[in-house]
């Protein structure tokens, strides 16, 4: 099985760390932005190949690894709504950071505001749902702690007011599949 994507990707990391605890062999292919472009029609990573399988998204992914490994994908409607407003902020926040790059900033225009409101009001209703620090016990606890490493990785957004947020990451600053795809190393 081969991972295509970046190692600073939390969308790549958050598959990682599914492949990891499947104990799935596989091949992390470090590809660009022109390589996504040329080889998935999505134009993004990470994608996946596996045998006659090909997929273009981490959803797909994560759900072909669950069900090798036996277990739900996604585990509960709670955990599925916690995955998918993760998944907002997270293509919401590397939209930001990849029209910034272009130099494009919410000061000129009205959409992108909406974005960066986007992120507080998302990051106020995570810290109030996230109840566990068992960083790595559900997809939608994993992709969190995956989006909110990159934020700080990036330091694309003040997190410090945000106890449950910040307490979810530092345990999973200890976790052993965690730390081994650490965008940092
Ligand atoms: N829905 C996709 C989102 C993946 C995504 O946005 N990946 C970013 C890298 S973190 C990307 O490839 N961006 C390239 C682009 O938007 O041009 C998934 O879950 O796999």
């Amino acid at each position: 099985m081969e991972l295509f994507g970046s190692t600073t990707s939390p969308f790549v990391r958050h598959c990682r760390i599914a492949l990891e605890q499947a104990q799935i062999p596989y091949e992390l292919k470090l590809i660009d932005y022109d390589t996504s472009a040329k080889e998935s029609p999505l134009q993004k990573m990470p994608y996946l190949k596996d045998g006659k399988v090909f997929l273009t998204d981490s959803s797909s992914i994560l759900m072909h690894i669950r069900k090798k490994q036996g277990q739900a994908f996604p585990a509960s409607v709670e955990d599925f709504e916690l995955y998918t407003m993760v998944n907002t902020l997270a293509d919401t926040a590397v939209n930001l950071f990849l029209m910034e790059k272009d130099g494009i900033t919410p000061e000129k225009s009205d959409y992108l505001k909406r974005q960066q409101a986007r992120l507080k009001t998302g990051f106020d209703t995570l810290n109030a749902m996230i109840k566990t620090t068992e960083a790595l016990s559900s997809d939608g606890i994993i992709r969190a702690a995956c989006l909110l490493d990159w934020i700080l990785f990036r330091n694309r957004y003040g997190l410090s007011s945000y106890g449950q947020l910040i307490s979810l990451v530092s345990h999973a600053a200890g976790n052993e599949l965690f730390i081994k795809t650490d965008p940092r190393a």
